[in-house]
């Protein structure tokens, strides 16, 4: 009978979880006992809940992931859990561990991501805890994990378990008299099956396919190398009859190929090309876990993830899930242009404004006051999990265009034209050296929050913004009256426009600076969102000296 032993450890800096989860090097993660301390701090507190508990476990197939979950299968026997579900070869997408999360009512799961952040054995990985709604742990779960990994001083592990997680099956094992069972588990079924029950796949399909008249509407779907590879093959190739060249990048790496699997437009060229110079009516990619997507129509005709969100919100009612549901409510993170907030409006539901981050969704999703959400970092989603959901996304996209019969940029234009327009662009500047760019974000937020500056005037070329209201964002969840703060600086201008600027919480090492801008233009729909926000850039530069404090002339990224 395999036994527990109890090792003694001292705790390490920097635990800290960010916007979504703990992530670091991996060299950073190697380190004696490192990634130990972690799993003991997250078993630790859910202390009262783990005897008999289940657990699912998996991860995006980075560089760490197998060994890591060999050793969340030790620990959590050790700690008195009594269930994992594991993936198999520790595959799972985040969206995936949220759907098994609900589906077998665990007590919570353990993500092994870095998400979008690049992989292999120099780059970056993650551990992230999601509760028993299957959503990312709220802030009070992650400062309570967090405060344990500052005083940790031993962690329990079972070390003679072995179990071979490239086989499905269930493995029993007795430890200390407890009954203690791993079960690896197909990383798709489960989520495909609940994609069959949201979506009307056989409308899909006739989409890809083509029928009578209307020929096969040609999709390019890009894995980048990530854990949503498995997932394309079976939803695309197997049940939607798309056909091998219809899909690429779709064997996860542990290095992702060395591609960087942000679905963006700097990340993902490589699919942007291929559809602009291809015969193809949409492409989708998907980050390195599978909760962001980016949309692109005929001709590489980008969606903002801010418009995809809008233009969802106005055609929910096409997809099978809500019409049983009903839709009950829209948000968005804080930065994220304010076009779903037109929707909202004309259809008369609630709309929420949250931080960064899909963890404050959730709340208001379990509380029923929320059907679909999104943020501009190419994520968006519904109440279907409580994660973000690539794969989702690009369905849902593909239902609304098959109930309408119009092309992407077809429906973008007909939206624009209803709704008008919020022209959206994010700068982000990364890896700069970290202490210049706290000092910027102190000293503009003294500058914004200063008095006078509040109906100030800011000119860049023949435009003036007028500053209505400016303060560094805090919300108060409405559900649990839990407060965040400092969430990022905001100036609002009088004519709606917005300037936002924060720190990334996802990042490795150095600050990553974001700079968000919004504009709303009602008639003037089609310009270039880069030259029309030009003006508000500018001012933006200007007023945060970002430039003198990153030494960047540019950023790192356009989205
Ligand atoms: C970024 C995005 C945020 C997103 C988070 C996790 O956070 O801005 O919107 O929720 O990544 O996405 P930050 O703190 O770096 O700005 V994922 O796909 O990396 O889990
Ligand atoms: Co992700």
């Amino acid at each position: 009978m395999p036994g527990v032993v109890t090792v003694n450890t001292n705790p390490y800096e920097g635990q800290k979880p960010g916007t979504s989860g703990l992530r670091k090097k991996v060299k950073v993660f190697v380190q004696e006992n490192y990634t130990e301390n972690f799993i003991q701090a997250i078993l630790d507190s859910n202390k009262d809940s783990l005897a008999g508990s289940t657990l699912v476990v998996g991860g995006d197939g980075r560089y760490l992931v197998k060994e890591t979950v060999d050793k969340i299968i030790k620990i959590s026997a050790a700690n008195g859990v009594g269930k994992l579900l594991v993936g198999q070869n520790g595959i799972l997408s985040t969206p995936a561990v949220s759907c098994l999360i609900r589906k077998y009512k665990a007590l919570g799961g353990i993500v092994l991501t870095a998400s979008h952040n690049p992989g292999g054995i120099d780059n970056d990985f993650g551990i992230k805890f999601n509760c028993a709604n299957g959503g990312p742990a709220p802030d009070a779960n992650t400062n309570q994990i967090y405060a344990i990994t500052t005083t940790i001083n031993q962690y329990k592990i079972v070390p003679d378990i072995v179990c071979d997680i490239t086989k499905l099956g269930v493995s029993n094992y007795e430890v200390g008299g407890n009954k203690f069972t791993v079960e690896v588990i197909d990383s798709v079924n489960d989520y495909v099956a609940y994609m069959k029950e949201i979506f009307d796949f056989a409308q899909i399909k006739t989409l890809i396919q083509g029928s009578g008249q209307r020929k096969p509407f040609n999709v390019l779907i890009d894995s980048m190398n990530g854990v949503t590879g498995p997932y394309v093959k079976r939803i695309f190739i197997d049940e939607l009859g798309a056909k091998e060249a219809n899909v690429r990048r779709i064997i996860p790496l542990e290095d992702f190929g060395g591609a960087h699997p942000d679905p963006n437009l700097t990340y993902a060229a490589d699919l942007v090309n291929a559809v602009k110079a291809g015969d193809y009516d949409f492409g989708a990619a998907f980050d390195g876990d599978g909760d962001r997507n980016m949309i692109i129509g005929r001709g590489a005709f980008f969606v903002t993830p801010s418009d995809s969100l809008a233009v969802l919100a106005n055609h929910l009612h096409h997809i099978p899930y809500f019409q049983r549901t009903g839709v009950k409510g829209f948000a968005r993170s804080m930065p994220t242009a304010a076009a779903v907030d037109r929707v909202a409006a004309a259809t008369g539901n609630e709309m929420f404004e949250v931080p960064t981050g899909w963890k404050y969704f959730g709340n208001l999703m379990d509380a029923g006051r929320l059907s679909l959400c999104g943020e501009e970092s190419f994520g968006t989603g519904s109440d279907h999990i409580r994660e973000k959901d690539g794969l989702w996304a690009a369905l849902a996209w593909l239902s609304v265009l098959a109930a309408k019969g119009q092309g992407v940029e077809d429906i973008l234009k007909a939206h624009w034209a209803q709704f008008g327009r919020n022209y959206f662009t994010r700068y982000d500047y990364e890896e700069c050296a970290s202490d210049p760019c706290n000092e910027m974000m102190q000293v503009l937020e003294k500058t914004i929050t200063s008095p006078g500056f509040v109906g100030s005037s800011h000119s860049s070329g023949d435009k003036t913004y007028v500053v209505k209201e400016a303060d560094n964002f805090s919300y108060m969840d409405p559900i649990d009256q839990s407060v965040a703060m400092k969430q990022g600086l905001r100036i609002i201008f009088e004519d709606g426009s917005r300037i936002v600027l924060r720190l990334s919480g996802t990042g490795s090492s150095g600050a990553t600076v974001r700079l968000y801008i919004d504009s709303y233009e009602a008639k003037n729909v089609l310009g270039d969102a880069q030259v029309m926000l030009k003006p508000l850039i500018d001012v933006a530069l200007q007023l945060s000296r970002l430039q003198h404090y990153t030494g960047r002339d540019a950023p790192t990224v356009i989205t």
